[in-house]
């Protein structure tokens, strides 16, 4: 099997779509494996989105992306599990995205999209290796 990360970030979280979009991975027959509801500090987001470091919208993601709880994830499948996730959510803006993915059925802000997953199996490893250390890695 093949494991990835999702966020449901903090919107997702306040607009009540947790259950909406974890969901729709189940759905389409992927599997949790763990989750938890967290509030991500600087720390934990710094780490996770150091590819962003430094842009301009780098200040607005974390501040949105700690500014409450939000539900990460380990879902697997039988293979490219990021890749399944990835078609799911839709691109990145929400107003590019296509309807029947998450981010075009329910976003409109680039910031406030809702969800993460990781963009790669490399991603993916090393996402799951910061969200969840404690969980055996096959
Ligand atoms: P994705 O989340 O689709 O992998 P990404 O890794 O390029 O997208 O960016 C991470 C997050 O940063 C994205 O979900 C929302 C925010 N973001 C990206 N590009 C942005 C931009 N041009 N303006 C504002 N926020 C942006
Ligand atoms: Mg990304």
């Amino acid at each position: 099997m093949d494991r990835t990360l999702v966020i449901c970030k903090p919107d997702a979280v306040e607009r009540g779509l947790v259950g909406e979009i974890i969901g729709r991975f189940e759905r389409k027959g992927l599997r949790i494996v763990a989750a938890e509801l967290r509030t991500l500090d600087r720390g934990v987001l710094d780490r996770h989105y150091a590819e962003h470091a430094g842009k301009g919208f780098y200040g607005e993601l974390v501040a949105f992306m700690g500014r409450g709880p939000a539900l990460v994830a380990v879902v697997e499948g039988p293979e490219d599990a990021w890749s399944v996730v990835r078609h799911m959510m839709g691109a990145t803006d929400p107003m590019n995205a296509a309807a029947g993915t998450i981010r075009g059925d329910f976003g409109t802000m680039v910031t406030e999209n809702l969800v993460h997953g990781s963009d790669s199996a490399e991603s993916a490893r090393r996402e799951v290796a910061i969200f969840f250390p404690d969980l055996h890695q096959e």
